[in-house]
């Protein structure tokens, strides 16, 4: 059985695990700072699998020791912004987390394949790598599928259409400036574009932009976790199975796009080698343009965590 470590028991961490263990795909590690959490949700979901019919070891821990030997390890832990705490305060402290969690793990597994999960995301993927010096085939972040599932299911929403036959490509940055690409999108095969109105296209493009946030207002407390969680169950579903799933992850751009040292959104081949292939688009003038702009804001992240922490 593969094994699968996930640091952060909390809301996409658990559900993570819980979406990996439906689908029998490996042995599972629940890893919190919060003594007793981990070992909780992993007893109750290990007490659910006689109910399901898989057999899959959950155990929880507060120690970096239980993910020795795993396939992958996916990094959810992480502080969400507090009142009084600035933006930077919140990389700072995120940065120590996720630092941290990836050079640990790694000792346990120097064989893994590192997803990651914590905001800001494409910069804590960046500093996955360099704080890991692992090649970049082996460090992914996870953005983009859910960013485009997002997308997927608005125009299931407007359209009535199953979601299966519904493709759409989010790309860039995680954050505001992402970059959902309505050219390469389509419904069976139907460009977006000649689907649906203008309007009702802008409409949904928007909400994608915002879909996060649209999820934090209603809840209140806490942020998104069915989704992204599920788009971290397929993406190491992906590199277990070899399948040379073609998704967009943030990955680390060695000069694809016109764009180097950086993390970023782009269409990538997930398989037993993680990271496989950036796949590029040939984007028009539009596209480059709203891309160049989602690149600077996620730049800017990057230089804000080298002046915080030596990388
Ligand atoms: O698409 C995406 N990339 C995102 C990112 C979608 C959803 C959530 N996104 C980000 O993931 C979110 O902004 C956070 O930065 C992370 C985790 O979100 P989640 O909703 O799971 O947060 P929780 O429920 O607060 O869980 C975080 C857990 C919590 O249980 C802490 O105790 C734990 O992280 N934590 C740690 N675990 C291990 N080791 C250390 N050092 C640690 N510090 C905190």
């Amino acid at each position: 059985m593969n094994k699968i470590s996930i640091i952060g028991a909390g809301m996409t961490g658990a559900t993570t695990a819980h979406w990996l263990a439906e689908r029998e795909l490996a042995d599972l590690v629940l890893v919190d700072v919060v003594e007793g959490m981990p070992q909780g949700k992993a007893l109750d979901m290990a007490e659910a699998m006689p109910i399901v019919g898989k057999d899959v070891e959950v155990v929880g821990s507060n120690d970096y020791a239980a993910t020795k030997n795993s396939d992958i390890i996916i990094i959810t832990a992480g502080l969400p912004r507090k009142p009084g705490m600035s933006r930077d305060d919140l990389l700072k402290t995120n940065a120590e987390i996720v630092g941290k969690a990836a050079t640990e793990t790694l000792k346990y597994s120097p064989d893994a394949m590192f997803i990651v999960l914590t905001n800001p995301l494409d910069t804590m993927a960046y500093l996955t790598m360099k704080m890991t010096k692992l090649p970049r085939s082996r460090v992914i972040g996870q953005a983009g599928v859910l960013d485009s599932a997002r997308m997927r299911a608005f125009v299931a929403m407007e359209t009535g259409v199953s979601v299966e036959n519904i493709q759409c490509y989010v790309l860039g940055g995680h954050g505001d400036e992402m970059v959902p690409l309505t050219r390469m999108s389509n419904i069976a095969g139907i460009p977006l574009r000649d689907y649906l109105p203008a309007d009702k296209l802008d409409a949904i493009v928007a909400r994608t932009r915002k879909g996060g946030g649209e999820i934090v207002n209603l809840l209140k407390t806490g942020s998104a976790f069915y989704a992204p969680s599920a788009a971290c169950a397929q993406m190491a579903e992906a590199i277990l199975k070899d399948r040379h799933l073609i998704v967009p992850c943030a990955a680390s751009m060695e000069g694809e796009y016109g764009l180097k040292d950086m993390f970023f959104g782009v269409p990538v081949m997930l398989g037993s080698n993680g990271m496989e292939k950036i796949i590029e688009y040939k984007l028009d003038a539009d596209e480059k343009a709203a891309f160049d702009k989602s690149a600077t804001a996620v730049k800017e992240t990057h230089d804000a965590l080298k002046s915080l922490v030596k990388i």
